[in-house]
Formats: structure tokens, sequence, C-alpha cells
């Protein structure tokens, strides 16, 4: 029976690292795939994880099945992380949430649960998105439609496009939008944009649907949920999918939640239910361990203190790199403005090469990026960012 099936290419993002490991230049440096790494290159487990690893050995007395909706406390805390403790739509009862396998198992599980509520629905991603949303999305059978997003040529967002294209999107379809920290493009909106887009989509009707991979990785736990915290306020309907893959350090774990909000707490009610079957049919429920951390550290104010220093660090050290990397290449390509790596936030930027240029940064220097130069900065380092810089230079000079 499969015969017809051809084999198919690896994922280009996860190809990219096997490709380097093999890559025997001692030189090399890999600005592939999002995943953060400290100045050794190391992408460490995080200390508040291991302590609540430490403390979920001890305590932990069975491997039973947990519940449906994942592990007790998880989605306490997601709620409180994703809008504040605060957040009238959580006093209000309105949030629905449930964990999830990573952040892709969110986005997957939304999307069924749109095909349950609206066979086919159209969602409109920025141009452009992180290219895992097409098959997330697509294959639960949603229609996807593109909406201008980044401008390659300002290196900015081009916000009046955006909002152009989604004054004309109608009411039922969904937008999605990145939180914080774009992938791929690091230009986010700012707090009176997202201000702008909620009073679009209250005029529109248009419900949006908020992928959140980098809280805490932008500018702060609080400012990069800015976007969902203000869309549960005023609107009647969002999704949010969460991952805690990035700002746990999760990622193999598959850690991640998705929060609905409903227009009141029986539509969220119904919407919990709705959840809770789909996940049935697709996986029955989710991993526990990555969520156990997630809630362990959560209730511990000393695990959580810990864990926000370190993802402040975090995002220190992605800053520093930005910073240090619009420094060296103003020096070593003079007549040309790489300012916006340090404007822009999270992991991801666009360098602004060719195809060629992106092959021969691998070929000749051992640089590894995706085809599209987008490289993730947290990649870098502070000794090896001329080199880099130099390199650029290089392919830039032909
Ligand atoms: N959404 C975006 C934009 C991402 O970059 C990622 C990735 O790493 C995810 C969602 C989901 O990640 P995961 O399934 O590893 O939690
Ligand atoms: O965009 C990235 O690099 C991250 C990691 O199938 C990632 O989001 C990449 C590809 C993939 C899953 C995660």
């Amino acid at each position: 029976m499969f015969e017809s099936l051809p084999k198919l290419p690896n994922d280009p993002i996860l190809g990219l690292s096997i490709a380097f490991r093999d890559d025997p230049n001692p030189e090399k440096v890999d600005l592939g795939v999002g995943v953060y790494r400290d100045a050794s290159g190391n992408t460490p487990v995080m200390a508040a994880v291991h302590e609540a690893e430490a403390q979920l050995l001890k305590a932990e007395i069975t491997k039973a099945y947990t519940a449906p909706a994942g592990y007790p406390g998880a989605n306490e805390a997601v709620q409180e992380l994703a809008f504040g403790p605060e957040h009238p739509a959580l006093a209000a009862g309105r949030v629905a949430s449930v964990q999830t396998p990573g952040g892709c198992g969110a986005l997957r599980l939304a999307a069924e649960l749109i095909q349950r509520a609206r066979k086919g629905a159209r969602v409109w991603v920025s141009t452009p998105t992180w290219a895992n949303h097409v098959p997330l999305l697509g294959s639960a059978g949603l229609e996807l439609k593109e909406y201008p997003y980044y401008d390659f040529e300002r290196h900015a967002l081009d916000f009046d496009g955006m909002m152009a294209a989604l004054a004309q999107v109608p009411a039922g379809d969904l937008v999605l939008l990145h939180a914080a920290c774009h992938n791929p493009c690091g230009a986010d909106l700012t707090e009176a944009q997202w201000r702008q887009v909620t009073e679009l989509a209250s005029e529109r009707g248009f419900v949006p649907f908020i992928d959140m991979a980098y809280q805490g990785f932008g500018e702060g736990l609080d400012a990069d949920a800015f976007g969902p915290r203000w869309m549960a306020e005023q609107l009647p309907e969002v999704l949010v999918a969460v991952s805690f893959s990035k700002n746990f350090g999760l990622y193999r774990e598959r850690a991640g939640a998705l929060a609905v909000v409903g227009a009141d707490s029986a539509r969220a009610e119904a919407v919990q239910s709705q959840l809770l079957s789909v996940a049935r049919g697709l996986y029955s429920m989710p991993p526990a361990h990555g969520s156990a951390l997630v809630a362990g550290i959560w209730a511990s104010n000393e695990l959580r203190q810990r864990w926000q220093s370190e993802l402040s660090e975090m995002r220190g050290r992605i800053q520093t790199l930005r910073e240090a990397l619009v420094g060296s290449l103003a020096a070593t390509v003079p007549g040309q403005d790489f300012g916006f790596i340090a404007r822009e936030r999270g992991m991801f930027s666009f360098l602004g090469l060719t195809e060629a240029q992106v092959g021969q940064l691998k070929d000749r220097y051992s640089i590894y990026m995706t085809d599209n130069s987008r490289i993730n900065v947290a990649g870098l380092n502070l000794d090896k960012v001329d080199y880099v810089s130099r390199a650029i230079a290089e392919v830039l000079r032909g």
C-alpha cells in the first residue's frame, strides 16, 4: 500500500542541525534551529528546572495516567503566566485550557477545535510566518491566507500594510499573531499597535489566534504577553497557543498548552469539553513530565524567582549579542545599516542575504542559517561575532 508514497526531504530547519553536526570545520557557527545557547554553545537544563526535577523525583509515587487536561496545577500556571493572575477573563471563568505536546501540539489542537466550530475556516498568517504553521494548521483542513507583515526592504514591520489587509478580513475568520519575538523576523507589534489590531478585530469580528512561543525572550514576561492579555480583556474570543520549549528550556519534553478565551463561562466550559474530546481523538492526553516541572516552578516562590532570573539572563545575552553584531557589521560593512538587528527581539532576525549568499556562508565559512537568511542570534557568541561579520562582509562583496 505504500508504493504510492515518495520519500520526502527533511524538515529544512531541523535538517540544518544535521549538516552542522557533520561539518568538521572547527570555526563552524550554527545560527540555524531556534534553540537557546549559552556562552559555551550549550543548551543547558535551567537550574530552576533541575531543582524542580529533583523535587519531583523525590515526591513522585506513580506514573499512572494524569488528568486529560494535563498535570494538576499546570493549567493554573499557564493561565497566570499567559494572562497574569488578576486578569478579568480568569476571574470570569472565561478561559479554557489544556496541556499539549509542546506549542506545536497546541497549534494543532487549536486547528482541530476551529474545524469543529467552523469547518474549513480561514486563518490569516503573517508574511512571513514560521514555516511549520502551514502544515500544523493546513493539515487539519483550515484554509490559510496571508497578510503583509515584514517589509524586507526597510527591515521593519509593515504595520500599514498589515492593517490594510486585516481591514478586509471578514467576521469569523482567524488572524494568527505572534505574541512576541516574531519567528522568523524578530519585528513585534508595539502596545499601541496591539491596541489598534484589537480595535479592528472588534469592529470586523475576526478572532485572534496568538502563538506565544517566546514569552520572556523579548522585553519580559509581562510585556511579551501584552497582546494576549489586552485582547482577552477587550474581545469575546481569543486563542493562545503556548510553548514552554524556549522559556523553560523544555524542548524535548514537549510541554505547552492551549488557552481559549470564550465569551462567557458557559462557552469556556463547552470549549474545555471539546478540547478534551479533540485531544482524545489525537493522543488521548498530554505528556506529564514537562508540565509537572512548570507547575512545580510556578508553585514555589523560590523556584519561580530563580527561573525568572535565569530567563532574564538569557534575554540579556541575546540582546548583548544583537548589539555586538550590529557594532561589528558597522565596521566590516560600513555602507549598510544593520541597526535593525538590535531593534528586533527574540532569537531571530533576517540578515537580508540572498539564498546564494547564504550558501556561500555555509560552504566557505561553515556558518549555518536557513535559506531565507534567518539567523538564530542565540547561536552566536561574543568571540564569533567578528568572524561572522567578516564572512558576511565577504559574501556581500561578491
Ligand atoms: N511557534 C513558534 C513561532 C515557534 O517558533 C515554535 C518553536 O519552536 C513553536 C510554536 C512550538 O514549539 P514547540 O512545539 O517545540 O513547543
Ligand atoms: O523555528 C525554529 O527554528 C524553532 C524550532 O519543525 C523548530 O521554532 C524548528 C522546526 C521544527 C520544530 C521546531
